[in-house]
């Protein structure tokens, strides 16, 4: 495949092997990203990208179907054994349109929802003040404790009680701690609400067991497909029964037209990985990691959201350290090492130039990186906190991080062949 694309578009297959190698030559921990496996990526770019499937398996609007039904079948199948749901749609294109099928299933335009705020890890699509989610319906959002950084869950309750929300999501996009999905069951149903929960992030930590699964607790329960889970790029709804009709409704042909069945077909081969004893222990690493990271840092002096985390991300609050989140993330980068900046709850500083950031331990851990390599990296971060205006002290660190990823190559069964490295 990759031989076609150096012949016929070679200004292209010349742009992907530079992704190729920046992905190799660096420490992503951007904790939202992952590698793929050499399965995952051929399944996605194979050839049901060709195909148009609007509808379910059994009542589509276009012919042809005989092996794309199978396919949505059997990821349907997987993801409901995986995640120990009654029904699953594997048609999301992504999380966002997830969370505003999930969203569009239960309630109507101009009922009031309840997320966590943008500013303290929610996701946009929680009610955020510039997302659509906000202008369509009535949005309050729930802090997190500005003394712990944890949900305060009777604030919650109070807040629920006030305001009497239709739909209480729970999930975030930047929480470092394991969140208490049995409680927010029971403050939804004593308001008579809706639970949606979104387990975008930490998916693959509720597959392998590590974080409680939302499923008994929640209505419905939304994902993306390719973070902890380490799936391609995608969306996916889980739910009790009574919902399954509505979510399909909802994103079929609600929000979205025909599925993107080769994304469909490679999360069905992501969820038979995710479904083996190797994907427990990875997830389980992937958090050791992070607690080991985290240890360092604060060795180091950095400020933590929270104090620590209990899953695969850290939440860096900059500002005893007197360094934009944007700088840090920037002069990181110039040393390979791939982070996000983002605000911090109740951050003083506008979310372009925040005080925050965003690390986590995914991808490094699916490169076999364990606790030894984790702190080497928070010793690397402090360097370059600690030499922020001096680039050759940052140049040097990026030294060291390369000499690191080539002690931990990306797997070769995690990489897509090309000229250098095709076998
Ligand atoms: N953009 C994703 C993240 O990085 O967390 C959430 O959708």
């Amino acid at each position: 495949m990759t031989n076609a694309l150096e012949q016929y578009d070679p200004q292209i297959y010349e742009l992907i092997r530079q992704e190729q190698a920046r992905q190799s030559g660096a420490i992503r921990l951007i904790p939202s990203e992952n590698y793929v496996s050499r399965a995952v990526m051929l399944a996605s770019g194979g050839c049901l990208t060709n195909k148009y499937a609007e509808g379910y398996p059994g009542r589509r609007y276009y012919e042809g179907q005989q092996v794309t039904d199978l396919i949505e079948k059997m990821a349907r199948q997987r993801a409901k054994k995986l995640f120990k749901a009654d029904h699953a749609n594997v048609q999301p294109y992504s999380g966002s349109v997830a969370n505003l099928a999930a969203y569009a299933a239960l309630i109507q335009p101009g009922d009031t929802i309840m997320g966590m705020s943008h500013i303290d890890g929610g996701h946009l699509t929680h009610g955020g003040k510039v997302s659509l989610t906000s202008k369509f319906f009535k949005s309050v959002s729930y802090p997190v404790n500005p003394d712990t950084g944890r949900i305060d869950f009777d604030h919650l309750a109070e807040l629920a009680k006030k305001h009497r929300p239709k739909l209480i999501i729970s999930g975030a996009t930047a929480y470092p701690r394991e969140i208490d999905f049995e409680i927010f069951g029971q403050i939804a149903g004593d308001v008579g609400a809706y639970h949606i929960s979104d387990i975008a992030h930490i998916a693959g930590l509720v597959v392998a067991g590590i974080h409680k699964s939302p499923v008994p607790y929640a209505d419905i329960v939304s994902t993306t497909t390719h973070k902890t889970l380490r799936g391609p790029r995608g969306g996916m709804l889980l739910c009790k029964a009574e919902h399954a009709a509505a979510v399909n409704r909802a994103v079929f042909p609600g929000l979205q037209g025909g599925p993107h069945m080769h994304t469909m077909t490679a999360v069905a081969v992501a969820l038979a990985e995710a479904d083996t004893p190797e994907f427990i222990a990875y997830a389980r690493q992937i958090v050791k990691n992070a607690k080991a990271l985290a240890e360092m840092l604060l060795e180091y002096g950095f400020n933590l959201m929270s104090g620590g985390t209990d899953n695969h991300l850290i939440l860096i609050d900059l500002r005893n350290k007197n360094i934009p989140g944007k700088k840090l993330a920037k002069a990181l980068d110039r040393a390979r090492i791939v982070t996000n900046y983002n605000s911090i709850p109740n951050d003083p500083s506008p979310p372009a130039n925040p005080s925050g950031l965003r690390i986590g331990t995914p991808a490094i851990t699916t490169r076999g990186m364990k606790e030894d390599q984790a702190r080497e990296i928070a010793g690397l971060i402090n360097k370059v906190a600690e030499n922020i205006d001096n680039e050759s002290a940052i140049e040097e660190v990026g030294k060291e991080a390369l000499l690191l990823c080539s002690q931990f190559p990306v797997p070769d069964h995690f990489i897509i062949p090309n000229k250098s490295n095709s076998k």
